[in-house]
């Protein structure tokens, strides 16, 4: 028996942990107390890492589907081999472009796959490679593009006045507050920051704000306009920042002038004085920060909801200035100056053909996650035909039904997983992989996202490493996902390159290099060699990686935009619109269905089983609206929306807005089997379209604030029975 320190993988958070092996396998999970910052804080999905590495219940071998459907097990060699002839096959009779990558959660473990499948991507000519960002909050890096960035970064927390937080639940996803949220609240919260939180559910955040806006689902818009004309109206602008920074405040200022307190608070089922009340948190707030969450980037219009949010910050001046501390300092990634300037608007799409049948265009946030299907179900030249996937769309991804069918078209599916998703049931080849405990971690990858989403990587200059600490399971033949790539290549004769100091550099092609090694290169010329960050088992924070902000250069002449006109025009839209048609709700479709994430699971990989007394995803309904539909928790409904039902369990949830319900993604059987919705729970992309409400830039349709039907499903039986 040893005692071994590692990094929990099964979220962003990166968690250090103290794992008890004895023969290969973790019998105990406990937090490290004398790691930094995150003070021995683990949460119950760190009590999932010994069953996650027992062999019982994962893929130990690479799985090949015959014609009649069954799988049967290959060795990875002969799976290389056979994936290396039929793409150069795909590739020679419909071109390099009719091959695709989607990078989803599987990166979470694997982050070295990254570099691996761009390079492979580009040898091959196709350079298509979508991921997850464009799914989740494509909408912050297309607000960031037309905002333009201020190089002096966010503020760092310790001197934060106010928090305003747009539906995110940081205390238990971590996302904005990655290490031990709770105790990063009460620290922010001790320094005197206030807290601001526009949720429809009263969450495990809201319940610490000063002020919580428990608005109707989908009314972001609508409220973050009514805090900027507040702001304007309080005399709450920083003005000499915006005069040094910024442009379009008075075209903002008329944007936001119909956005009254009582239109807002009346379209947005909220109180005036409460709308007023956070205003005034923000306007006396001497610096601050804010967050998006993904509630308001499903429930449409999630670029103009972070950009106002962007706007806020710029009016009230919350940006790191001259001499602050840089309120992400770099370790492991390469060095920067962190200036107290802006950086002018970038284009935010329109510099890229567009693409599929519906005209998507690539934009700042990537190519558009949402053109896959339509991309795959398409007969022009554009189709795709090969794919590779580290994900589980058919979970993740709206309108199961289409998904599955765009597959279904595919002459190549590779899927690499740890387990059989109801993805990898669809797959030619399902590439066996490694878990976390087997491979390498260093918080580079944590750091590295942090750079396009603020709600990764570390507000301290903290950094880790720890070497793999448990052996594939005796007889198994799994391998990293980057492997693939690599060995694929070399089968088609291909050369791949990884970012070194920033510039391409050749890797050798003849003798595979180890993680290890790949680790190396790609934290060549980091702020803290690597080679410093291993000698500390637990982490550590390097005091000589915190950094100011430096001053403006004397020549900058670039601004912030707040009043971009495709922003504008938008939001004299939402303004102009009417409201109930454009949320939908209806006699029939009475409810709004929200996006929200629960502490036990993390999306499709990580699930419940064994650490919570349930192994599905509930459907939380406030029990007044349970009281009148004669629901009692534990009995099963049915959820409908325009687009499709689903089976659920009914639980109380005394937090959310009455009319709102609430089931977190990634639950559900295989397409077209029987579930049980207390076994395997449901799946909640069943009640989404591909085509609904689609956000005009990155195409991403609703999937929160969506109008539902909610009956007890006894009655439903029948009448899905008769359909
Ligand atoms: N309705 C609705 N849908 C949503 C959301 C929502 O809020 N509501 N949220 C969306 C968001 S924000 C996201 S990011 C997506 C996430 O959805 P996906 O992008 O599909 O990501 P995961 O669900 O995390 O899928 C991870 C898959 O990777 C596998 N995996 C785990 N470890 C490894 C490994 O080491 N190697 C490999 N190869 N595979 C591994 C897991 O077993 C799992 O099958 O879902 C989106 N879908
Ligand atoms: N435990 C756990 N942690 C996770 C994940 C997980 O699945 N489980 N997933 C990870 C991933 S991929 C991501 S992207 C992050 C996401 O991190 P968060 O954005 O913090 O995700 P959620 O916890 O779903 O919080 C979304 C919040 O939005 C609210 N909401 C829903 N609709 C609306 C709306 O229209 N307007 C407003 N204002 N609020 C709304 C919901 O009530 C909910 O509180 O979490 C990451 N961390
Ligand atoms: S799943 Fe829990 S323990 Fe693991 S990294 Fe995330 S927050 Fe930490
Ligand atoms: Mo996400």
């Amino acid at each position: 028996m040893e005692v071994k320190l590692s990094v929990c993988r099964n979220c962003g958070s990166l968690c250090p942990v103290k794992l008890t092996i004895e023969d290969n396998r973790v019998i105990k999970v406990e937090g490290d107390d004398d790691a930094p910052i995150y003070n021995g804080f683990i949460c119950p999905k760190a009590k999932l890492l010994p069953a996650q590495h027992a062999p019982e219940g994962r893929l130990l071998h690479t799985l090949k589907r015959l014609a009649d459907g069954r799988f049967v097990k290959i060795s990875s060699a002969t799976a290389v081999e056979e994936i290396a002839e039929r793409l150069s096959g795909v590739i020679e009779k419909h071109g390099p472009k009719s091959v695709a990558a989607y990078l989803g959660g599987g990166l979470m473990e694997q982050p070295l796959v990254v570099p691996f499948l761009n390079s492979f991507m580009n040898a091959i000519g196709s350079g298509l490679v979508f991921s997850a960002g464009t799914v989740d909050q494509p909408g912050l890096m297309l607000a960031n593009a037309l905002h333009g960035q201020w190089q002096g970064g966010r503020v760092h927390p310790s001197a934060w006045e106010a928090f305003l937080v747009v539906g995110g639940n940081p205390v238990i996803s971590k996302q904005h507050l990655p290490q031990n949220p709770g105790q990063q609240l009460k620290n922010i919260t001790r320094n005197g920051a206030q807290l601001v939180v526009i949720d429809p559910r009263h969450s495990e955040t809201a319940r610490r704000a000063a002020v919580h806006l428990q608005l109707i689902p989908g009314e972001d818009p609508t409220v973050l306009a009514g805090l900027i004309h507040l702001i304007f109206e309080m005399d709450g602008v920083d003005r000499a920042f915006v005069a040094a920074n910024a442009e379009g405040a008075e075209a903002l200022r008329e944007a936001t002038r119909d956005f009254t307190p009582d239109y807002v608070a009346d379209r947005a089922g909220l109180k005036v004085e409460d709308l007023v009340a956070a205003a005034r948190i923000l306007v006396q707030a001497r610096s601050g920060d804010t967050a998006l969450g993904v509630g308001p980037s499903m429930a449409t219009r999630g670029t103009l909801t972070s950009y106002l949010a962007l706007c806020i910050q710029t009016l009230r001046g919350f940006w790191a200035r001259e001499g602050d501390l840089v309120g992400r300092p770099r370790v492991l990634i390469q060095p920067k100056t962190f200036k107290a300037q802006p950086s002018r608007p970038r284009p935010a799409w329109g510099f890229a053909p567009a693409m599929g049948p519906r005209g998507l265009q690539p934009t700042s946030a990537g190519l558009p996650a949402a053109a896959i299907p339509e991309l795959m179900m398409s007969d022009g030249e554009d189709r795709i035909r090969a794919f590779f996937l580290h994900a589980s769309p058919t979970t993740s991804w709206p309108e199961r039904e289409k998904t599955v069918a765009a597959f279904g078209r595919l002459d190549l599916l590779v899927v690499h997983d740890v387990q059989m998703t109801p993805t990898a049931g669809l797959a030619d080849y399902v590439i066996a992989t490694k878990r976390q405990l087997e491979v390498p971690v260093t918080t580079q990858s944590s750091e590295a996202t942090g750079r396009i989403h603020p709600g990764y990587d570390w507000t301290e200059p903290y950094g880790a490493y720890r070497p793999a600490v448990l052996e594939p399971p005796a007889g198994s033949d799994l391998l990293e996902s980057w492997q693939t790539y690599y060995r694929v290549a070399q089968k088609m004769g291909l050369n791949l390159a990884i970012a070194e100091r920033g510039q391409p550099v050749d890797i050798s092609m003849d003798r595979e290099p180890t993680s290890d090694e790949i680790l190396e290169l790609a934290c060549q010329g980091s702020v803290v060699p690597l080679s410093k960050v291993k000698e500390f088992p637990h982490g550590h924070v390097f005091e000589e990686a915190r950094a100011r902000v430096q001053p403006r250069d004397p020549a900058c002449e670039d601004r912030l935009q707040i009043a971009d006109p495709a922003m504008m025009k938008l939001l004299r839209e939402v303004r102009g619109e009417d409201v109930l048609g454009r949320r939908k709700t209806s006699a029939d479709f009475p409810f709004l269905m929200i996006a929200r994430r629960v502490q036990v699971s993390t999306n499709s990989g990580v699930r419940p089983d064994g650490i919570a007394k349930t192994s599905y995803n509930p459907c939380f309904m406030h029990p007044d609206d349970m009281a009148r539909l004669g629901l009692a928790a534990g009995d099963t409904l049915e959820v409908r929306s325009r687009h499709g039902a689903i089976i659920a369990v009914a639980e109380a949830d005394q937090y959310l807005r009455p009319g709102v319900i609430g089931m977190a993604h990634g639950y559900g059987p295989r397409f077209g089997q029987s579930y049980d919705p207390r076994r395997d729970g449901a799946n909640v992309n069943d009640l989404t379209n591909w085509e609904d409400d689609n956000d005009p830039y990155h195409g991403m349709p609703r999937m929160s604030a969506l109008p539902v039907s909610v009956r007890p499903a006894a009655s439903a039986a029948a009448s899905i029975a008769a359909e």
